[in-house]
């Protein structure tokens, strides 16, 4: 008799220490994701993205784990006007990016790989990173890999727009409506005699026509298809092709909206953002007086 009481007790006491060790248990998995999963965007950042949290950036020098498909802090609380030293490492399997749209920052990492980036931190506002595979306009699709430095809360951030700068993207021209033109805005040709396959325009006259050659994997910007951008491994390179036309600029053009060489010799044509190439000018709908 004795004995079977005095085990009893032993068993509860046993059973009700467990509980709070469970429960405690239970917390410290549980607690974290709670905390993250509940954490909220200290600014407006449009998209999607996978918020790893905010961070205050110490002496101007912040680092982020980059990973697949985040970065991790998500947000990052700059002083403004300064610039930010920012170091990079990628813990995913995949390679990705860091890169400032607007800024001269693009950070290519490989899985392991470690980085540094300085970006300028804007006088007041915020701006976006993305990775240029996965963050908005992503080559390898959005997988929300984006995030922001800010220098104060609440504010928006624009994004989506002006995402990592694609390859080649639709301007409007004044003379030939919606055209094809590179990052840096100039205007691009095809050749009548090239075709999806075949470049034509080799030696002196790819002096005269640099081919546009692709850098990784090209991007399609606003207005344009990506489906009807590829490549040709051409006798300069591996040489852009939009809509089945290899791509020139024209060593004539000076500056974005210059169109020399449309119609030169008879086969030289802008190519427009519908990928076919520009015979005529077209006619303006609108006119804006002039001086404005
Ligand atoms: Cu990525």
């Amino acid at each position: 008799m004795r004995t079977q009481r005095s085990r009893r007790p032993v068993a509860l006491v046993a059973l009700v220490a467990l509980v709070p060790m469970a429960i405690a248990v239970v917390a410290i998995f549980a607690g974290p994701v709670t905390a993250k999963t509940a954490a909220k965007a200290p600014v407006q950042l449009s998209g999607k993205f996978n918020n790893k949290g905010t961070k205050t950036a110490r002496n101007d020098k912040i680092a982020i784990e980059v990973n697949d498909y985040y970065f991790e802090p998500t947000f990052i609380k700059a002083t403004p006007g300064s610039t930010l030293t920012v170091s990079l490492k990628n813990e995913g399997k995949m390679e990705h990016t860091f890169t400032v749209p607007g800024q001269p920052v693009d950070v290519d990492l490989q899985p392991d790989a470690r980085g540094t980036a300085t970006v300028t931190v804007p006088a007041d506002g915020a701006l976006v990173f993305v990775c240029r595979f996965h963050g908005p306009n992503g080559t390898d699709g959005d997988l929300g890999m984006q995030g922001a430095v800010f220098t104060k809360a609440g504010q928006s951030v624009s994004n989506a727009a002006n995402a990592a700068a694609p390859t080649v993207k639709a301007v409007p021209n004044a003379t030939y409506g919606s055209i094809v033109v590179n990052a840096d805005g100039s205007t691009l040709y095809q050749r009548d005699s090239d075709t999806a396959t075949s470049v034509t325009c080799t030696g002196g006259c790819a002096t005269i026509w640099p081919p546009a050659i692709a850098t990784g994997t090209p991007t399609a910007g606003a207005g344009l298809d990506q489906a009807k951008l590829t490549t040709v491994a051409g006798p300069n390179g591996n040489q852009l092709v939009y809509a089945g036309h290899p791509l020139y600029r024209f060593s004539q053009d000076s500056a974005p909206g210059s169109a020399n060489g449309e119609g030169v010799a008879g086969v030289w044509w802008i190519v427009g953002a519908d990928g076919q190439k520009v015979t005529a000018a077209t006619t303006p709908t609108t006119t804006s007086p002039a001086g404005k």
